[in-house]
């Protein structure tokens, strides 16, 4: 799998999808500094949503092969600057997490992601039901750049 790192708002569903994606099914602790798993790193929220850690996010960026922007599916406003997956070096695809929640709404969340600056491709998924897992691993076994 390549080695990814996630961004995204807090509790957007980082750590769970990392540990998702591990058939890790411990309960996902709130992330206080950038920790990296087996091929992936995970980021506190914080990261990406206050400016003055961006110089953090970047240099640690140069350490993946590929940045993952997660976006809640149920967030109904964004909360990333416009443009803010332009910044990195490194291909960017986004993620749609908590696709299992009735108040998700797919639409906005991609909307969402569009404007934070993530070209194609989108994946959904939900790390409760494992919905989308598998195109994700898949996509991302395969080295998939696919869209960038
Ligand atoms: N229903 C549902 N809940 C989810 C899903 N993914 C994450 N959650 C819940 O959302 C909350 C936040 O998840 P985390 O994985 O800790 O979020 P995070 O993005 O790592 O958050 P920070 O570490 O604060 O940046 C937790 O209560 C999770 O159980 C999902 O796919 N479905
Ligand atoms: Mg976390």
């Amino acid at each position: 799998m390549k080695k990814v790192m996630l961004v995204g708002a807090v509790g957007a569903g980082k750590t769970s999808l990392i540990h998702a994606l591990n058939n890790n099914e411990s309960q996902a602790d709130k992330t206080s500094s950038i920790y990296f798993h087996d091929g992936a790193i995970d980021t506190p929220g914080e990261y990406a949503q206050i400016p003055r850690f961006y110089s953090a996010l970047l240099v640690t960026a140069v350490e993946s092969e590929m940045v993952i922007v997660v976006q809640d599916a149920t967030q109904s406003r964004a909360v990333l600057p416009p443009g803010f997956a332009g910044m990195f070096t490194r291909p960017v695809i986004g993620v749609v997490t908590k696709t299992d929640l009735p108040s998700a709404n797919r639409d906005k969340a991609v909307a969402c992601l569009r404007e934070a600056g993530v070209k194609q491709p989108v994946f959904f998924v939900s790390a409760l039901t494992g919905e989308g897992l598998k195109e994700l691993a898949d996509y991302l076994a395969e080295g998939g750049c696919k869209g960038e």
